[in-house]
């Protein structure tokens, strides 16, 4: 869209290559308010932006020359950590360059975005204090308002700031040349519906009798996979090597058993506990269930909730305990008639599902 704009067809965004040292400081080229050469007789420059912070970005601070006081440190862009992931997807979202996609802790994310790309969007951007609000209750202490993060370091108004761009090409760049890099892999694969799912839409433009006409572009995920399939390319890259490519068709995970969820059933928030037994099912996991587990009010509320054709029964169960005593397959009579209690189905037909439930998982 901006190449369609500048009508420059070898128009391409330039990245902020961070890792130089001469690089350490912000682009002079965003950080005056005045341009060197006016454009059209007006030097406002269009790259600055006022949600900054003052210190890291400002050339033309009233107070001096040397500017900006401060710049990067090799920690602040330290990619070491994300550019030496063998693999994609983690397993949560601390390992793995992209981190993972069934862990939601939203305070963790993947590596490259942890290492460099949130440091510099918390270095660019600014902490705007908030005024006390009114206390009708009491006048004389309005209430502190925290206050809020802006500009880069806020992702809502993070693509505000022109310098977001050139930031996450270089993002991009290193996301290219990980995936070129021997020896990785895409890790813990995300269900293929995962893949199929088009959560972005963008625009792009063509021109149509001269004009420029949007056109929205929906893709699905794992078309933003293959940067070279999307037309991007970057100078620093070394087109003789193959990014790691996606697999055609993209796997759906192979069912798993979970051993018990007994520890599952006793750990955690009841809803969170709903939730991931929910995306366990979902990614195709089936359920054991022992008749310790259906003895407790958690245990048969989650026996309630599980989908009838992922329940298995526990044969024997060295930590599983039964009066006392390992459980044996014999306990399992007693396990389907709690499931069959749980449930409001005959104890035959639990047991039939259950039979059914294991036949077709050694098929898959
Ligand atoms: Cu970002």
């Amino acid at each position: 869209m901006l190449r369609a704009h500048t009508g420059e067809p070898r128009f391409s965004l330039p990245y902020w290559d961070y890792f130089r040292p001469e690089n350490y400081r912000f682009p002079r080229e965003f950080g005056t308010r005045r341009l060197d050469q006016p454009l059209d007789g007006d030097d406002s420059n269009p790259l600055y932006h006022a949600q900054r912070n003052l210190y890291f970005t400002d050339w033309e601070h009233w107070s001096g020359n040397n500017l900006p006081y401060s710049q990067l440190t090799p920690e602040a862009v330290d990619w070491a950590p994300a550019r030496d992931s063998v693999v994609f997807f983690g397993q949560t979202e601390r390992e793995g360059l992209a981190g993972g996609t069934v862990d939601e802790d939203s305070s963790t994310r993947g590596r490259l975005e942890s290492f460099p790309q949130d440091p510099i969007h918390r270095l660019v951007g600014v902490v705007i204090p908030r005024p006390p609000l009114p206390n009708p209750a009491d006048p004389a202490n309005p209430i502190p308002q925290e206050p809020v993060a802006g500009g880069m370091a806020f992702p809502p108004t993070a693509g505000f700031d022109p310098i977001f761009y050139v930031h996450h090409s270089n993002i991009d760049r290193l996301w290219a040349e990980w995936s070129c890099m021997p020896g990785k892999n895409w890790g813990h694969f995300p269900p293929q519906d995962w893949f199929d799912d088009n959560p972005w839409h963008f625009y792009d433009v063509t021109l149509e009798n001269g004009q420029l006409k949007p056109v929205e572009v929906s893709k699905s995920r794992k078309d933003y996979f293959d940067y070279r399939a999307l037309g991007v390319s970057f100078k620093s890259e070394d087109l003789s090597k193959t990014p790691l490519p996606l697999p055609d068709p993209i796997p759906g995970p192979a069912p798993a058993l979970l051993a018990s969820l007994t520890s599952f059933a006793n750990v955690g928030s009841f809803s969170a506990v709903k939730r991931d037994m929910q995306r366990a099912a979902a990614l195709g996991c089936y359920f054991s269930v022992n008749a310790e587990m259906t003895r407790s009010d958690r245990g048969r509320i989650l026996v309630t909730e599980m989908p009838l054709d992922r329940i298995l029964t526990e044969t024997d169960g060295p930590f599983t305990q039964m009066e006392g005593r390992p459980a044996e397959p014999a306990d399992i009579r007693l396990t389907v008639a709690s499931i069959a209690d749980v449930r409001k189905i005959a104890a035959d037909a639990v047991s039939d599902i259950i039979r059914a439930n294991l036949q077709t998982l050694l098929k898959t």
